[in-house]
C-alpha cells in the first residue's frame, strides 16, 4: 500500500505516453497534477526561447518633470532581447524630447515642442542603447538598456 505512489507515477507516465487517460482513474489524480506542472513549465521555457515577438513592445515616457524612462512589460527596461520592437513614447512636456541612440538606431522619436504619443518601430541589435532628452542629457536626463 505504501509503495503505491511510485507505481502510480509510473502508470501515469505510461498512460500519458500511450495517450490513454481512462485507466488511471481516481488513485492517480494527485500525482497527475505534478506531471501537468512539469509539462507546462517546459512549454513556457520553449516559448521564451523561440522568440520575443509576443511582447515586442517598449514603452517610453518623458516628462512632465525632468524624467525619462523606457519600460518593458511595465518594468524598467534593463536587458532586452534583440529584435524589432514597437516603441510607444508618451511625451508629457514641451520642453523635453525623446531621443534613442544605439547600434543601428539614432532616432528622435519626439521633438522638444511636441507633446503627446508617438509610436515608432525600431530594430534593436546587441549592444547598449541610450535614451535621452537632448537639452537635458548633461543634467542626467537619460538612461540606458542592454540588448542581448
Ligand atoms: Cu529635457
Amino acid at each position: 500500500m505504501i509503495r503505491r505512489t511510485p507505481i502510480a507515477l509510473f502508470l501515469v507516465g505510461a498512460a500519458l505516453m500511450l495517450g490513454a487517460t481512462a485507466c488511471g482513474g481516481d488513485s492517480s489524480s494527485s500525482s497527475g497534477e505534478t506531471t501537468t506542472i512539469e509539462a507546462s513549465t517546459t512549454t513556457e521555457s520553449i516559448t521564451a526561447e523561440s522568440g520575443p515577438s509576443t511582447s515586442a513592445e517598449l514603452d517610453g515616457e518623458v516628462g512632465p518633470g525632468f524624467e525619462i524612462e523606457v519600460k518593458q512589460n511595465g518594468e524598467d527596461a534593463e536587458s532586452v532581447k534583440a529584435g524589432t520592437y514597437t516603441l510607444k513614447v508618451e511625451d508629457k512636456s514641451d520642453i523635453h524630447n525623446f531621443h534613442l541612440i544605439g547600434p543601428g538606431v539614432d532616432k528622435e522619436v519626439t521633438t522638444v515642442p511636441f507633446q503627446g504619443d508617438q509610436t515608432v518601430t525600431v530594430t534593436l541589435e546587441p549592444g547598449t542603447y541610450t535614451y535621452q532628452c537632448d537639452p537635458h542629457a548633461s543634467q542626467g536626463m537619460k538612461g540606458t538598456f542592454e540588448v542581448t
